[in-house]
């Protein structure tokens, strides 16, 4: 069990399920607006991204600011301040840039989510002392000096190897998130596989909390929504507990998997979203 929180607000992510949802659209790729805007001190498009994924039922969201020539020491914790000023919610700093996340980490209110060491030396080196120093969560990726392998024992002994590196210097067991990388279907047939594998033996093995981000499998192809969906819900069976996606796409389906699963008393959760769905919120986008 993992517990995050932000000024008030704790979120729960228990390797049984529910399904906690990490908002993803905080990212550049594909919104150049984000960055532009934010250069020019403008954080209204920021703050509208984390309102529409809040509405869309996101547990936690996701702050990625990267991209080539921007100053993401400063921004990220610029868009941090800002964001916790207006939502009352927890976030995971998403920066492959250790000072970026240690400049953010000093303006956190709660327990955040870090975005991400990896297995390789210099990676685990550098940020598992500031997830200890600063008390938050890690997510580990299962690649390391080697690059990315194949083979899910692999993936599985590197995420075991960065479980042990980050209790070796006292970062509970439970605050260590794995991320089995989830890869273009397009580019390999067999890269879902080989995730859901990953997840399946992470889970079994490990019992930690796992996460992905769920679009990465359907780059390049259409119809992405519905093989994200797919993709999605045998993720959950196999031991996916925390994706890092777009609410507005995949909650329904995540709340579905939930109650099929038996997860879900009455239906609770599955209800809340389909009538959260049917506000005009939703009903006036594309
Ligand atoms: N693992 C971890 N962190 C990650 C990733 C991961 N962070 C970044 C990325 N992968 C997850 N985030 C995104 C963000 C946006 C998109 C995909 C992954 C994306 N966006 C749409 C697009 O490009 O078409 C934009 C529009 C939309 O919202 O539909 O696909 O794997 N730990």
């Amino acid at each position: 069990m993992t517990i995050l929180h932000s000024k008030t607000k704790e979120v729960i992510i228990n390797t049984e399920g529910p399904v906690i949802i990490i908002g993803e659209c905080i990212n550049p790729t594909r919104r150049k607006k984000l960055v532009s805007t934010l250069q020019s001190g403008d954080f209204d498009y920021v703050l509208e991204l984390a309102k529409n994924q809040i509405d869309a039922l996101a547990d936690i969201l996701d702050v990625n600011v990267g991209f080539p020539g921007v100053d993401d020491v400063k921004l990220l914790r610029e868009t941090v301040i800002q964001l916790q000023t207006h939502f009352d919610i927890p976030l995971c700093l998403d920066s492959p840039n250790p000072k970026a996340i240690e400049a953010a980490l000093k303006v956190i209110e709660g327990k955040c989510l870090i975005n991400s060491v990896n297995g390789e030396e210099k990676s685990m080196n550098t940020l598992l002392p500031i997830v200890k120093e600063y008390g938050a969560v890690v997510i580990g990726l299962t690649m390391d000096d080697d690059g990315i392998t194949n083979d899910p024992f692999k993936r599985l002994a590197i995420a075991e190897k960065i479980l042990n590196r980050a209790v070796k210097i006292g970062i509970n067991e439970e605050d260590v998130i794995i991320d089995p990388l989830a890869m273009a279907v397009s580019a390999d047939p067999q890269a879902c596989l080989v995730t859901l594998e990953t997840i399946r033996l992470v889970h079994e093995k490990l019992g930690l909390n796992i996460t992905q981000g769920a679009s990465n499998i359907s780059f390049g192809l259409p119809d992405r929504e519905m093989l994200n969906i797919a993709f999605m819900v045998l993720a959950i069976r196999n031991g996916l507990t925390c994706p890092i996606a777009n609410p507005e796409k995949i909650t329904a389906a995540v709340r579905a998997a939930d109650l099929v699963l038996g997860r879900d008393d009455f239906a609770m959760r599955f209800i809340e979203c389909s009538q959260n769905l049917k506000q005009p919120h939703f009903t006036h986008k594309q």
